[in-house]
């Protein structure tokens, strides 16, 4: 692992000869600037923001596309004992966020460009904060893939990853009365300056049809319907060598794009309708975050992204020069989650159907070049689709995955004689018992089980989910395949994530142990042996202080309410969903708010100190409860941050339209971190990640992440509070009864009769019965378990806040033991574990 680390940052200390022609990049804007202008007939006219930023960013482009060339010639020529295969990272979500200031800085030219900028009046913030967010993914999966293709780069891996154009992004949230109202994301209205078509890179995705069997046996898939993948690149940069990484999205447009004939007869809907159908496909990323979405046009965005890259994949090995036979030792496919599970069915098909290889030939490639990594444990989320569905759309697929399911069980029927329950639990096909449940009995096809079976390895995301996981949902598979199950625990970029973020933070740090860390995120930990300098302490407050006053600026201007910056910005930012607990949060914010108007001096006498909730978060659009959730949060602020009675002592602030954009000017502001899911409900968290490393402390359980965190920066840097996971394990087994912790807290009481009762919502006792009726009946995450717990540590976090130098030592541990939470490491830790040629023999 650390060879390979090693090797990477050595490469990139000799590629690195810093750009230090300033005048390519001002040639290239100046060009670029001036067809900007043309294009928008403002010839003649100073150019705007907009304008400047779109020139920037295609001149920014220009100045990679020459290192994605070099970069494509240099694996292209690289042997086949290189060590690494060349990863294909298949996701339907990769949450960018924003580009052009990754780029300059990558590039090395923000000093430039600001120079240039400031001959035109205008400041890079400004230029910067005009691009939209490429905002394709829901949450923490989208933004890990992104991070991932950072690393990829940095690492000099040789990579694509693959992933949909889509044409609406992440929905746009505004609230309206304390709703959530959603509003599509046409994030290419004005183009994207970014994409680099290729035009050249097209094939064709059949959907419906049948199968037909020829005269010497073979089969062959005559679909129904044709579609052309058309690829855009956009072009992910290294930031310490002229590598890049490329993400390669597929745009659908129909094979023909009108039907002359029905055209000719003056049948104009008909004519266009394949188009529409190609429209339809690129429409919309579905908008579920941990839940199945569950729709035909879904399947059909999935199969339409694994043909696609397939395809890609197996041409560009073949137009190497390389034989099939050494496509799996040469390539590896890798499975974000489920979503493109497809791929070993379609990969076989390729082999089989196109390429004329025998059965088990094309099964030992495939096998050999996939894997998969779960992301959840959430049975909601676990992907299945009916067969009616694969017969329509797939039926050639669906003929391979009953024909992998035959060998699969035939072998397991050998190995585990009589345990018919044992075939019928891992089965690729619920034969529609009760297995899933809800779905009338159709019989379904199991995406994780065809992932797990087609992959050669299977990981979850940290150390206590990849556990559960081989416990849990996948127990029987790791009876089977007891080799094929690893963790590999999620990182974050500290390039996005630290320097980008936050420049003055990282202006302190390199002033304490130097630049390296940028590569090399384990340095880190030298800031330990200066965590109790007050030097080093007082510096870390100035700038978290200069964060946390653009964060009330930003808070004053986009929602009018004043905060101070004196008070403690207590955070929770993520998608939201029941099992990370933001209601939870929001019952302590009620326990306080009542306290604080009991007691206006504290408890103690001491006074409070006061504090800022602010949280930020998308609900699915029908996730009734998560909207219930935010609707809450904006009746709970609008009383408390009005009361008189209350001032700076509380203040709830809900930040609308949370995005990575909106993370990053949020995180570095953090004082403290909410990570309070259920334990063994959040497979591993990124965000968590992004906090501690920007010097928020975190209140959390033991759960996910966390709990490496609090081992790598020791377990009192960290508030962990609540039940672990055996012992949520254990109440729900004996039968968990809410009431019971209800009745013996007082002050939780309090908290609910308030809501209850409407004292939020002037009375309106229905709005949030559903609600208060199933923390009372159900609570299936146990927030009437956690509640006392959550509260009182609450106050140690008070306690130490009150302490600077406390505090602030804290943070410069919490900091300093967040190196190894770096995607390079991760990606290494793949690259050893999941995509080396090694991990084949094992
Ligand atoms: O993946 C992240 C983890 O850090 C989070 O803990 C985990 O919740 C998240 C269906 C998902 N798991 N599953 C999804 C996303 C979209 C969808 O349609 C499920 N997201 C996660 C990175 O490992």
């Amino acid at each position: 692992l650390s060879t390979l680390l090693n090797a990477a940052r050595s490469t990139a200390r000799g590629a690195m000869n810093s750009e230090s022609a300033s005048t390519p990049l001002q040639a290239a804007f100046e060009a670029a600037l001036q067809r900007e202008l043309q294009q928008r007939a403002l010839v003649g006219a100073a150019p705007g923001r907009d304008e400047l930023m779109r020139a920037a960013a295609a001149a920014s482009r220009e100045l990679l596309a020459r290192r994605w060339a070099q970069t494509q010639a240099a694996d292209a020529r690289r042997g086949d004992d290189a060590g690494c295969r060349r990863v294909h990272y298949l996701s339907m979500e990769f949450l960018m966020g924003r580009a052009l200031s990754n780029a300059l800085a990558a590039l090395r030219l923000d000093g430039v460009l600001q120079a240039q900028l400031q001959a035109q009046g205008q400041d890079l913030s400004g230029v910067l904060e005009r691009e939209p967010d490429a905002a394709l993914g829901n949450g923490g999966l989208g933004r890990l893939a992104a991070c991932f293709l950072d690393s990829f780069a940095e690492l000099g891996l040789p990579s694509f990853g693959y992933g949909l154009r889509y044409q609406y992004g992440m929905f746009a949230q505004g609230i309206q009365d304390g709703r959530q109202v959603e509003s599509p994301d046409d994030w290419l209205r004005l183009g994207n300056p970014w994409e680099l078509p290729r035009p050249e890179l097209r094939y064709r995705v059949g959907f419906g049809g049948r199968v037909v069997v020829d005269a010497t046996g073979s089969r062959q898939w005559v679909p129904a319907e044709v579609l052309v993948a058309q690829a855009y690149d956009f072009i992910v940069p290294a930031h310490h060598s002229e590598r890049v990484s490329t993400l390669r999205q597929w745009h659908a447009q129909a094979a023909e794009t009108i039907d002359f004939q029905a055209f000719c007869r003056g049948d104009y809907s008909h004519a266009a309708s394949r188009q529409v159908a190609a429209d339809a496909l690129n429409w919309v990323l579905y908008p579920d975050d941990s839940t199945e979405a569950g729709r035909e046009l879904r399947l059909k965005q999935e199969a339409f992204l694994v043909s696609a890259s397939l395809q890609d994949l197996i041409e560009r090995h073949l137009r190497e020069g390389r034989p099939l036979q050494t496509l799996g030792t040469l390539n590896a496919i890798h499975l974000n989650d489920t979503h493109p599970a497809l791929a070993p069915a379609e990969l076989m098909r390729l082999l089989l159907d196109e390429h004329g290889l025998p059965w088990d030939e094309a099964w030992t490639l495939t096998r050999q070049a996939v894997s998969y990594t779960n992301h959840t444990l959430m049975p909601e989320a676990l992907e299945t689709w009916p067969v009616r569905m694969f017969e329509a759309l797939l039926p050639r697929h669906l003929e391979i995955i009953y024909e992998i399911n035959h060998r699969f069980l035939q072998e397991l029927r050998q190995r585990f004689p009589g345990d018919d329950g044992l075939t019928a639990r891992v089965s690729l096909i619920d034969e529609g018992g009760t297995n899933g449940g809800n779905y009338g009995g159709e019989r379904r096809v199991r995406m994780a089980a065809l992932s797990i079976v087609a992959s050669h390895r299977v990981n979850g995301v940290a150390a206590l989910h990849s556990d559960l996981m081989v416990q849990t949902i996948f127990a029987d598979y790791a009876r089977i395949f007891p080799d094929r199950f690893h963790n590999v625990t999620n990182g974050v970029t500290p390039r996005r994530w630290l320097q980008q973020a936050n420049p003055a933070l990282s202006a302190v740090i390199d002033g304490q142990i130097g630049t390296a860390w940028r590569q090399d995120l384990s340095q880190l930990q030298q800031l330990s042996a200066h965590a109790k300098d007050a030097g080093l302490i007082a510096s870390f407050r100035t700038v978290k202080r200069a964060n946390k006053q653009r964060l009330a600026d930003r808070i004053r201007r986009e929602l009018g309410l004043t905060v101070s910056v004196d008070s403690l910005f207590d955070v929770q930012i993520k998608r939201i969903h029941e099992y990370k607990r933001q209601l939870l949060n929001l019952l302590h914010v009620i326990a306080r708010y009542q306290a604080i108007v009991a007691n206006p001096d504290g408890v103690d006498g001491r006074g409070w100190v006061p504090r800022t909730v602010v949280i930020a978060g998308k609900a699915a659009s029908a996730y009734h409860m998560a909207k219930l959730i935010i609707q809450l949060a904006h009746d709970i602020g609008r009383v408390v941050n009005s009361d008189p009675r209350v001032g700076d002592r509380l203040k709830l602030v809900f930040l609308p339209n949370y995005g990575v954009s909106l993370a990053e000017t949020i995180i570095p502001a953090a004082d403290l971190s909410e990570q309070i899911s259920t334990a063994g409900t959040e497979a591993s968290g990124t965000g968590n990640m992004k906090f501690a490393l920007n010097g928020a402390l975190t209140i959390g359980t033991w759960d996910g992440a966390n709990i490496e965190m609090a081992e790598h920066m020791g377990v009192d840097q960290m508030f962990v509070f609540g039940l672990r996971t055996e012992a949520v394990a254990g109440l729900k087994s004996l039968g968990y009864d809410p009431r019971l912790y209800v009745e013996q807290n007082r002050q939780l009481q309090a908290v609910i009769r308030a809501i209850a009762d409407g004292d939020f919502c002037g009375g309106d006792t229905a709005r949030y019965k559903p609600l208060v009726d199933k923390l009372l009946g159900a609570d299936p995450y146990l927030l009437m378990a956690d509640f006392t717990d959550y509260v009182a540590t609450q106050l140690k976090v008070d306690a130490v806040y009150r302490d600077p130098q406390a505090w602030g030592e804290q943070t410069v541990r919490n900091v300093a033991g967040m190196g190894w939470f770096s995607s390079d490491r991760t990606i290494a830790e793949y690259v050893e574990r999941v995509w080396s040629p090694a991990s084949l023999k094992a």
